[in-house]
């Protein structure tokens, strides 16, 4: 075989495994949403739209079909929904149990494994040691992660915000600020 065959033969193999393993993974989501499918919210969101449970005292939507925004902008647009007094924020996320509702709750708006802005972003690390210095933006404790492999790598210095859904879903990768993306947002109830 002349080597451009074997290339073009490898490269063909290496799509397919990778269209095998996206499929694999939908197929995931869509048994385990089946089996827990995202509860509506107790309470009216000011700001309206279909929002769902987020653990006991969240509740939380995928914004799809709206302009895609870079990560300032997404944030700023999450606090104009509220309920009650609080208003909302990009969504943090601190378990396996709630990236699953938040999982479930994107897949219902959309199955096609978007990339959306969670509330993640690094933050100057006030004695400049860690170069991974992260925090949620509604303030709570950043202690659960859940990375793709060899993310985030913060390429070229230039990605400081976390997107989920990179190359298969729930897992996070730091990105570009400024690039435009959907959006999940989050409001405490209580
Ligand atoms: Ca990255």
């Amino acid at each position: 075989m002349r080597p451009t065959g074997a290339i073009l033969m490898m490269t063909m193999m290496m799509m397919l495994m990778m269209m095998m393993f996206m499929w694999g993974s939908a197929e995931g989501i869509a048994d385990m949403c089946k089996k827990n499918p995202p509860v509506p919210c107790k309470y009216q969101v000011s700001g309206g739209g279909e929002w769902y449970q987020l653990g006991d005292n969240r509740c939380t939507r995928a914004f799809f079909y709206e302009t895609h925004l870079n990560f300032d902008d997404a944030e700023k647009t999450c606090q104009k929904y509220k309920i009650g007094g609080f208003n909302g924020h990009l969504v943090s996320i601190h378990s396996q149990a709630q990236l699953n509702e938040v999982l479930c709750a994107m897949y219902k708006v959309h199955p096609g494994k978007p990339h959306y802005w969670i509330g993640l972003r690094f933050m100057n690390d006030p004695y400049y040691i860690d170069f991974f210095f992260y925090g949620w933006t509604d303030g709570t404790e950043y202690a659960y992660r859940n990375f793709a492999n060899g993310q985030p790598d913060k390429f070229l210095l230039r990605e400081e915000c976390i997107e989920m859904n990179y190359w298969s879903w729930g897992l996070w990768n730091d990105e570009r600020c400024w690039a435009n993306r959907p959006y999940m947002c989050a409001v405490r109830y209580r």
